[in-house]
């Protein structure tokens, strides 16, 4: 996701960022390379325009120049100015006084409203709620059975009438649906292949027999520009509330993502960032910002860990951890609760001061977490609890027990000192270092983890006392 972007953002401010003082010179330069990063990841040509002007403009005021920091301040305002593109402040989606809320998904043919109907009714009923599926898609015959079939899946109704008209089902639909108990209403409309006469009729029906809470338009990211476009055209006709952005997994440049606030008014509300019916993000356009300039996104990090970890589990974690302990069982728990969490890569990019940095993690992949499990789970349990105790003979021992190599057993024991070291350093508030990166890039992401913790349970048991 926005990888290339990233990369160039990040080159072109990396000068700035470790230099003590700067001039006019040295700004001009940074802001040619920001404005051809955003060009070459397709962002509107007037939308940079105007992004590398304010950003001049503030960080050739005085108080940035006299900083002690400049380079610093430049990033923290390309910062801002990409959260102020995107739309800042987080908006969430809009519930109805009185149920149920109703959502209708609009967009063109394989953008992905079908799957992001799954996937939102997957992520509202996390939230307590109560999701139901309406299939208004009549264009396609498979359509119905798509939705249904997904519907399953995620045990959520699908409220399905074959042989009919799209305004009909959404009223049938929303009533059945209603009655059985659901609310929050997600509406599946048929796309096009373009955007015709004949589908913002049919819509603008759909939207007036339903009246909506909210309408969400849902775009490729990978389509670009035209996503653009296509969100511009739709505007005109059935205004919408936000847009739900998918294959943004598929996206390294970006445009879509950074040009349509700016173009059609509305913000991103949801991001879609892989196949995977749990794949699918509430948009945070800060956070968003931070990952492409290589910040981490300590909040997602959490959020994600927090869904995929029981509270005791981490609990327990934390209260051993806190005591100054690391064991190897604790560094295995650690790596089995980051696979949860999802693709490695993924997961690693969230953590402040990696995302730029991963190019040599490839090797990072579940293979290579198998062959750590396979050495841990080869020592002994007094080795566990003690690592310290693991010599040279036992080193031999634990390789060829794992069917590994001494030098990968060499590794791992380095990376939990490492590690041990950075959860030390995280509770005074310090960054990880890359050193902890060495063989065991895994747990680095425990730490942020931990920091939040305590609210996040919070969270936690709220959401379930809600259910
Ligand atoms: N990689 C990736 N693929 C996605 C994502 N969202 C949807 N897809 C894929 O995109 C394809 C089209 O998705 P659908 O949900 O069927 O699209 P649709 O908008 O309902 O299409 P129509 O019903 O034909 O209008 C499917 O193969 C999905 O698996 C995403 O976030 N990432
Ligand atoms: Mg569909």
């Amino acid at each position: 996701m926005f990888d290339a972007l990233s990369d160039r953002l990040q080159g072109a401010l990396g000068d700035l960022r470790g230099r003590g003082a700067l001039d006019e010179e040295a700004i001009s330069r940074a802001m040619r390379e920001i404005r051809l990063a955003l060009l070459e990841a397709d962002v509107n040509f007037e939308v940079v325009k105007s992004f590398v002007a304010q950003v001049r403009e503030r960080a050739l005021g005085q108080d940035v120049l006299k900083s002690l920091t400049p380079g610093q301040q430049v990033v923290k305002i390309v910062h801002d100015e990409l959260t102020a593109l995107m739309g800042a402040g987080a908006s969430g989606l809009a519930f109805a006084g009185r149920a149920p809320t109703i959502i209708l998904l609009a967009g063109l043919q394989g953008s992905g409203k079908t799957t992001a109907a799954g996937k939102l009714a997957l992520l509202l009923r996390k939230e307590g709620k109560e999701p139901g599926l309406v299939a208004a898609d009549l264009q396609r015959p498979a359509a119905i059975d798509q939705l249904e079939q997904l519907g399953r899946q995620i045990q959520v109704p699908v409220y399905r009438e074959d042989g009919s008209d799209p305004v009909t089902v959404v009223r049938n639909g929303i009533r059945a649906l209603a009655e059985g108990g659901a609310d929050t209403i997600i509406l599946d409309t048929a796309g096009r292949l373009h955007v015709d006469e004949d589908l913002m009729v049919e819509l603008e029906h759909v939207r007036d027999e339903a009246r909506p809470t909210n309408v969400l338009l849902v775009l490729d990211a990978m389509t670009g520009q035209e996503a653009v476009n296509v969100a511009e055209a739709f505007q005109q006709r059935v205004a919408f509330d936000g847009v739900l952005m998918t294959k943004l997994d598929g996206d390294a440049r970006g445009g879509a993502a950074l040009s349509v606030k700016a173009v059609t008014g509305r913000p991103i509300k949801l991001i879609s960032v892989g196949e995977k019916l749990d794949q699918l993000e509430y948009f945070h356009p800060d956070r968003m910002a931070s990952r492409i300039l290589g910040m981490g996104d300590v909040l997602t990090l959490i959020e994600r860990a927090e869904a995929a970890v029981e509270e005791d589990e981490q609990k327990e974690l934390e209260a051993r951890m806190l005591q100054g302990q690391f064991s190897f069982d604790d560094f295995l728990r650690s790596y089995k609760m980051l696979r949860k969490m999802g693709p490695l890569q993924g997961v690693l990019k969230l953590i402040p001061g990696l995302g730029n940095q991963l190019e040599g993690l490839d090797q990072v992949d579940d293979k290579q977490l198998s062959r750590v499990e396979a050495i841990i789970l080869s020592m002994t349990r007094p080795e566990r609890a003690r690592p310290t105790m693991i010599d040279g003979s036992r080193r031999k021992r634990i390789a060829g027990g794992s069917g590994t190599s001494v030098e990968e057993v060499n590794r791992l024991l380095e990376a939990r000192k490492q590690m041990e070291k950075l959860m030390k350093g995280m509770s005074r508030g310090k960054m990880p270092d890359l050193g902890a990166l060495t063989g065991g890039a895994a747990p680095a992401a425990e730490a942020p983890m931990r920091r939040k913790a305590t609210k996040s349970n919070k969270k936690k048991k709220r959401s379930r006392a809600r259910r």
